[in-house]
């Protein structure tokens, strides 16, 4: 499998607006490892994790939020909504002693879906800076 990084300088614009693998999660064509979903949110297990506890926090509707570079006023609700679900799921995890949260963006960032998601990673210590 070609690295996160591979992956994210491949991304190409039909990538970026059309749909993702993460549609497929959504509607469970391909099922998730699911730890907290609502209305709106869904967190599951990163397929490569890089820390012992490893989750994406997406919204069920992209809305033309493919990163958080193209967030518009009208997803303030949605962006505070995905960041206190990772504090949520943090807690259900057991994080209590710390944990990150990572939004890549664009190519330099790293990211290689483009339907906006928080990382939450956990359960060892972690480094600064990232890499
Ligand atoms: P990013 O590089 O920030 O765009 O992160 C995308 C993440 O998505 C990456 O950590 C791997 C994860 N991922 C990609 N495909 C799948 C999948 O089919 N299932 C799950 N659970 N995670 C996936």
């Amino acid at each position: 499998m070609a690295s996160e990084k591979q992956a994210a300088l491949a991304a190409t614009p039909s990538d970026v607006d059309g749909p993702t693998i993460f549609d497929k999660i959504i509607n469970k064509e391909i099922p998730p490892t699911v730890v907290y979903e609502d209305d709106k949110v869904l967190a599951f297990r990163d397929i490569t994790p890089q820390a012992p506890t490893h989750i994406l926090i997406i919204p069920k509707v992209k809305d033309g939020l493919s990163g958080l570079s193209k967030s518009e006023e009208r997803h303030f609700e949605i962006l505070g909504r995905l960041l206190y679900t990772a504090k949520l799921v943090a807690k259900q995890e057991g994080l209590d002693d710390g944990f990150r949260v990572v939004i890549n963006d664009g190519p330099k960032g790293c990211q290689s879906v483009y339907h906006i998601h928080v990382h939450l990673l956990g359960g060892r210590q972690m480094n600064w800076p990232p890499g």
